[in-house]
């Protein structure tokens, strides 16, 4: 599907939600870009750079890095791609963030992912990611074919720290705390969709529902 309009999404949800897995197959249906913020923090971690260095803390304590510095990063990264379609993930994640973004660039639609969190609790155990690509697996969900290498590149995978117990512990805190409020700003704006499930394959046809006709108008 070809979309003409340049249309602007964002994916919302707690931590391992789904965000991730359900932006990939947007990807794959829509030729959308996918913008993970998380994915390109660690990608900065992994490669050692003045932000990595400066953001690792956060990261790996399950804390939110600083608005100012997430800001100005994250306009930075969607000046890129200005003159594509997008799926932002991750970003906004305070009310900072998202009135900082409407002012450069209002988006469209905003899916947020309704998920119980003794669901996530039990799913982050399980979780490997692939650090360079940001594919991710789920043991008994979407296991790699040869246990812990990624499926395209035979590459390590890596279990993330932020998904030890007390950091998971910290994040669904601070989702509560500092990230819910952000659901009610799109409420307001009267763009945000919900959907409920357990599961990423019981939500996905709810987001194809919502999605299709969309994109068919673009
Ligand atoms: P991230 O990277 O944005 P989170 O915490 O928002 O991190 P996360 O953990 O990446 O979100 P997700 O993308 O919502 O989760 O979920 P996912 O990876 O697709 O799925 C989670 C796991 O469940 C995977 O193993 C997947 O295979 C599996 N799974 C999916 N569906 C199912 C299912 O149906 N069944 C089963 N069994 N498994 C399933 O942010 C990380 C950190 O970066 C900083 C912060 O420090 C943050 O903590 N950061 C920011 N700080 C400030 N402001 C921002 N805007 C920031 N953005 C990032
Ligand atoms: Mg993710």
């Amino acid at each position: 599907m070809t979309v003409t309009k340049l249309l602007k999404a964002l994916i919302l949800g707690a931590p391992a939600s789904g965000k991730g897995t359900i932006s990939s197959r947007i990807v794959k249906k829509y030729s959308v870009e996918h913008i993970s913020s998380g994915d390109k923090l660690r990608d900065h971690i992994e490669k050692q750079t003045e932000l990595g260095k400066e953001v690792k803390k956060y990261l790996t304590e399950g804390k939110l890095v600083p608005d100012d510095v997430m800001i100005k990063f994250m306009i930075t990264e969607l000046k890129k791609v200005e003159n594509k379609p997008w799926l932002l993930d991750g970003f906004p994640r305070t009310v900072g963030q998202a009135n900082a973004l409407w002012k450069v660039q209002p988006v469209d639609v905003v899916l947020n992912l309704v998920v119980p969190f003794e669901v996530i609790i039990d799913r982050v155990k399980s979780r490997w990611v692939h650090l360079p690509s940001g594919r991710v697996y789920n043991i008994g969900f979407n296991t790699p074919k040869i246990e812990g290498k990624d499926d395209e590149t035979g590459d390590d995978l890596i279990q993330r720290p932020d998904d030890k117990p007390e950091a998971v512990k910290k994040r669904l805190e601070i989702y509560e705390s500092v990230t819910r409020p952000v659901i009610e700003f799109y409420k307001q704006k009267g763009i945000l969709k919900e959907f409920e499930g357990r599961t990423s394959d019981e939500i996905w046809p709810k987001v194809i529902a919502y999605l299709d006709p969309i994109f068919a108008k673009k």
